[in-house]
């Protein structure tokens, strides 16, 4: 079978080189030289080339990597197809990222359970149920683990096998959360008032967290307003539309859509639902640069700082058309 790699938005020109020392343990790859290249025009996401995350220390996780997903927010580790990456190795690189944000080294493993996983910490995700869980994501722009009280920090994501010949359906997009300047300090109050309920612990959090300067999705389980800690009320299935068309068009184009035109946009959906509009908006993103639609490639490990980036999986409709085998290895490191 052929591949076919295709990339919405080429790697810019702007690449730098950024060398390191460290120590000579055993566990170390010395001496480094990454080349790091920007994907998006308007975002900083860059693709990172000459770093092993199988021999890799542990004190360049907790530097080197670590400080480039904090400054560029998501980062594309390349190894190329021959990179055999377990799943037990991926739960110790995971371990020392939330070493690096501060928590015990804990990782997330409270999801579904799959015979084939390679460690418990590591979520197995598949287009074919023989293989791992299906379904997972859905085409819902979401952060993971949204349900818990502390949102995890990171969460990295390893394509175990994928055939790229139809990139719609195999890729994953990510954009920022970050809250443009152009949202009003009334807009921004609002949104900390407005709490989403996240199943399945019915964990709530604020639409806006102002220390972040990040915006959340607005869940389809249940929005609430709360005043001065006081619950207010419960809101409508067509101001959730509202708020989750306003979410999208800033999420994906940074741009805040006026009341005639989220009003429109709530009545002209197509099945009464509202991700139909979604997908349009993202359409605009990309061209503006800053949805990033990542294509996989085999060896392919993305890290994103799970606070700050949103992303969603393939669509079920874009995962029909995914005819070869797709295996995604997820874990996400904790703050605890
Ligand atoms: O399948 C994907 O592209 C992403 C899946 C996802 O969102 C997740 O595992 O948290
Ligand atoms: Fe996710």
């Amino acid at each position: 079978m052929s591949k076919v790699h295709i990339h919405l938005t080429a790697a810019s020109s702007s690449s730098t080189t950024a060398k390191k020392k460290h120590n000579n343990g055993k566990n170390t790859f010395s001496p480094t030289s990454l080349k790091i290249n920007k994907i998006l025009k308007a975002s900083d996401f860059v693709t990172v080339e000459g770093l092993d995350l199988n021999t890799i220390s542990k004190e360049m996780v907790m530097t080197t990597v670590a400080d480039l997903i904090r400054k560029h927010g998501l980062i594309v580790i390349k190894h190329g197809s021959n990179f055999n990456f377990h799943g037990q190795r991926q739960a110790e690189v995971t371990s020392w990222l939330s070493q690096a944000a501060g928590g015990s080294g804990l990782v997330y493993n409270n999801h579904m359970r799959h015979s084939k996983e390679e460690a418990p910490e590591v979520f197995r995700i598949s287009n074919n149920p023989d293989e791992g869980i299906v379904g997972v994501g859905a085409g819902a722009w979401h952060h993971d683990s949204l349900h818990l009280e502390q949102i995890p920090p990171y969460a990295m994501y390893h394509m175990r096998s994928v055939v790229n010949d139809v990139p719609e359906g195999a890729a994953t997009w990510f954009s920022r959360s970050i809250c443009p300047d152009t949202v009003s300090d009334e807009l921004k109050e609002k949104l900390i008032r407005l709490q989403g309920f996240y199943l399945p612990t019915g964990q709530k959090h604020s639409l806006y967290n102002k220390n972040l300067n990040t915006i959340l999705p607005p869940t389809q389980y249940g929005i609430v307003e709360f005043d001065q800690e006081q619950f207010v009320r419960k809101l409508d299935d067509v101001e959730k539309k509202k708020l989750s068309y306003t979410y999208h068009k800033l999420l994906l184009t940074k741009t805040i859509p006026s009341e005639e035109e989220v009003e429109n946009a709530v009545q002209n959906i197509v099945d009464n639902n509202i991700m139909s509009k979604v997908r349009m908006i993202e359409k605009e993103g990309i061209e503006k640069g800053y949805v990033y639609r990542h294509c996989w490639e085999e060896g392919d490990v993305v890290i994103a700082d799970n606070l700050r980036i949103a992303h969603r999986a393939p669509s079920a409709a874009e995962m029909k058309d995914v005819k070869d085998l797709r295996i995604l290895h997820r874990s996400i490191a904790m703050q605890e």
